[in-house]
């Protein structure tokens, strides 16, 4: 009975709230998704530190140094795996922490080589807050959570990226993650909760975030593609045609940041969430190699129809709606604020 009604509030909202953003993306007017900028006490206790347009560069140490669990004790380069490290900076139910801890997991299985720790002291991404290490180290990227008011139900998710990236490979070492409290159950009733923090995780680590620092967007804005080889390798092998293709749809935010929605269908990193199953595939596995790191050439189990048309430059592809979560009208994709500089 309760379930039943729980999926039957589910559905109409999200009726409701594909109409909003359809019509927003319809409409010229910009859409505000602006989260540090809201009213509510609770997010206005985290404002971000800096913005994008203040880089900066800090000084930092590479190599192993003992502080926290999850640490290795090898001298030089530690020799462990990827590490991804929570710092959450609200109070977490048991079972949002267990959502992030098998989120993370989930990259873990995909990003499987470490990377250089690095010590120095490096801030945190909220102002008033204290820096995330002093004269510690991070093993191998720490993620600050913050799970606070925003807008209430809709609209607002919330927004991801990197803050402080690796000079050296230009990788991230921090990032942040920041949800609207309120939207977190009706999540959670569509079975999308986990795939939303998974997905804003691949934006912490890179996707749609370090591409164009990196060099890896080709084509015009309107018929973007990935650049990289691996990436391409394995979209070649799922079956897709020519060049693997990114968003080129959906306004800023979700253009330029995920895989194409019309194409890749239910691949996790689209800015469209599907009902059902939404899985990490072996093309994102690839796109991070692509970005630098020592990522697994196996994904999670997906399905892309042979002969799916890839980017051929000068044929437009066309974007098609679909049923399921527009996450990327719902979140804002942050850019790094610095980068962390090491002397051997
Ligand atoms: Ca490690
Ligand atoms: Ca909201
Ligand atoms: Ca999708
Ligand atoms: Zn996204």
């Amino acid at each position: 009975m309760k379930k039943n009604f729980n999926f039957f509030r589910g559905l109409t909202t999200v009726a409701a709230l594909a109409c909003v953003l359809f019509m927003t993306s319809c409409s010229d007017e910009p859409v505000d998704n602006s989260v540090s900028s809201l009213k509510t006490e609770n997010a206005k206790a985290f404002t971000l530190a800096n913005a994008e347009t203040d880089f900066v560069t800090l000084e930092g140490k590479a190599g192993a140094f003992e502080n926290g669990t999850r640490t290795t004790t090898a001298p030089g380069d530690d020799r462990g795996r990827f590490n991804i490290t929570f710092r959450y900076l609200t109070q977490l139910t048991d079972r949002q922490l267990s959502v992030f801890e098998s989120a993370a997991a989930r990259w873990e299985r995909i990003i499987i080589k470490d990377v250089p720790s690095i010590t120095g002291t490096i801030p945190s991404a909220f102002g008033g807050v204290p820096p995330i290490v002093e004269n510690g180290t991070i093993d191998d990227i720490v993620i600050e959570v913050v799970i606070a008011p925003i807008d209430g139900p809709g609209q607002v998710l919330g927004q991801a990226g990197p803050r402080f990236t690796r000079t050296s490979d230009g990788l991230t070492v921090t990032g942040l993650m920041f949800f609207d409290v309120d939207d977190l159950d009706f999540l959670d009733e569509l079975d999308l909760f986990e795939d939303v923090i998974v997905h804003e995780m691949g934006h912490v680590l890179g996707v749609g975030t370090l591409w164009r620092g990196k060099g890896l967007i080709g084509g015009p804005d309107s018929n973007p593609y990935f650049t990289g080889k691996k990436a391409n390798v394995f979209w070649n092998a799922e079956g897709g045609e020519f060049e693997l293709p990114i968003e080129n749809a959906g306004g800023p935010g979700t253009a330029l940041g995920h895989w194409r929605e019309s194409l890749l269908r239910n691949e996790l990193m689209t800015g469209f969430i599907n009902l059902g199953e939404n899985p990490l595939s072996r093309i994102t596995a690839g796109s991070l190699r692509d970005l630098g790191y020592g990522s697994s050439s196996v994904g999670e189990s997906y399905d892309l129809p042979k002969g799916t048309p890839g980017v051929n430059i000068g044929e437009l592809a066309k974007s098609s709606e679909v049923n399921g979560l527009h996450i990327a009208k719902m979140e804002e994709i942050l850019l790094p604020i610095g980068t962390i500089r090491t002397a051997k």
